[in-house]
């Protein structure tokens, strides 16, 4: 059904709840490509592993993703949904592509950085290559678009390098993939603290807005965002926090951060507040009820997941066997 049309591939690590970030800067936006490209998108399970997980909370987020990309719109008759670990071409080609992949380049990672500071306990080998694996996760489709937000620009151009050297030594093997990055909702802030990143494993409930928290929850952690001392709803200095709410709001409403600006100008914080509330609940409305009934059929994710994985694991197996090939690892099937 997809016979020449360029690859889109993405994924989200079932490592948490996930989050009106993860919505508005990856999974929002996946359904565009789907009549135009062939698309793949993918629960990382193996990337969440890198940091500890409960497994059997792990196995359940693992089905309430799948279930949240299809109440996103993704419909599994355009798109190949599926599970990382369903499809061992990724771990394959991950261990293959760790031996492209330089130290140095690992060791500038700002998330190693970061994830490894949150879990000084826990810096595993798999925390250090995890770049590598996503590599591996778009180079096996021979991707041309990967739609994320941009705390993972620097993993894509990391991926790019390394298509860039293993088809430098070997001749064209892998297309070089190129980031597709929204404009406004590439990094959507904690609520708590507006200069970092809105997260789905932070601790502080308040800092992050759930895509299955109910419209009260919502509304109250508007309610409670932090902002500054000021009293316009307008973007600046110092202004982070409503420079945040004000792409929420337009992202949720389709206006422009101008509109939002001149929308509530001279109206303070608490009437946007909770008109940012009210909007990004109205919206996750939807999402919410096809969640609840797509989650309550496991039977029909599992179809969907074996479905997905051996669609997956066929594409994946033609670039598995040119990278065998050109590597030097003998055939004898
Ligand atoms: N705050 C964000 N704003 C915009 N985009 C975001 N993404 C994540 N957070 C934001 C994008 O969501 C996709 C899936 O992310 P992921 O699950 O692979 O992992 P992550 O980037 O590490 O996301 P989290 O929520 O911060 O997870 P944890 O807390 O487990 O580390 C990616 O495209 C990402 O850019």
């Amino acid at each position: 059904m997809f016979q020449d049309k360029k690859v889109v591939f993405s994924g989200v690590q079932p490592s948490g709840s996930l989050t009106l970030g993860n919505y508005l800067g990856a999974i929002k936006n996946f359904s565009a490509f789907s009549d135009e490209y062939r698309c793949y998108y993918c629960v990382v399970d193996m990337h969440a592993i890198t940091v500890r997980q409960n497994p059997a909370e792990l196995r359940r987020r693992t089905y309430d993703t799948l279930a949240l990309y299809m109440a996103c719109g993704l419909d599994p008759e355009k798109n190949v949904l599926f599970v990382q670990s369903h499809v061992p071409a990724h771990a394959e080609l991950g261990w293959i592509l760790d031996c492209y992949t330089m130290f140095g380049e690992l060791s500038r990672m700002t998330q190693f950085k970061d994830k490894s500071a949150k879990n000084a306990d826990n810096i595993n080998a798999g925390l250090f290559t995890y770049p590598s694996l996503m590599a591996a996760d778009i180079l096996l489709y021979q991707t041309e678009l990967v739609p994320v937000g941009v705390d993972q620009k620097q993993h894509l151009e990391l991926s790019r390098d390394i298509a860039n050297r293993f088809n430098g030594v070997y001749g064209d093997t892998f297309v070089v993939p190129e980031g597709y990055i929204p404009q406004t909702t590439a990094k959507i802030m904690s609520l708590a603290e507006p200069s970092k990143k809105m997260s789905k494993s932070d601790p502080n409930e308040n800092a992050v807005i759930r895509i299955l928290d109910d419209r009260d929850t919502i509304i109250r952690k508007f309610k409670r965002a932090v902002t500054d001392s000021g009293c316009e709803v307008r973007r600046g200095e110092g202004k982070e926090g409503i420079e945040n709410l004000i792409s929420i709001y337009g992202a949720v409403t389709g206006k422009n951060p101008d509109d939002v600006e001149a929308e509530f100008d001279g109206r303070g914080y608490g009437d946007f507040k909770l008109a940012v509330g009210e909007a990004v609940a109205d919206s996750l409305e939807n999402v919410r009820s096809e969640f609840a009934r797509l989650s309550a059929d496991k039977k029909y994710l599992e179809d969907i997941m074996r479905k997905g994985s051996a669609e997956a694991a066929r594409a994946a197996m033609r670039t598995m066997s040119k990278v065998k090939r050109k590597v030097g690892f003998t055939d004898v099937r």
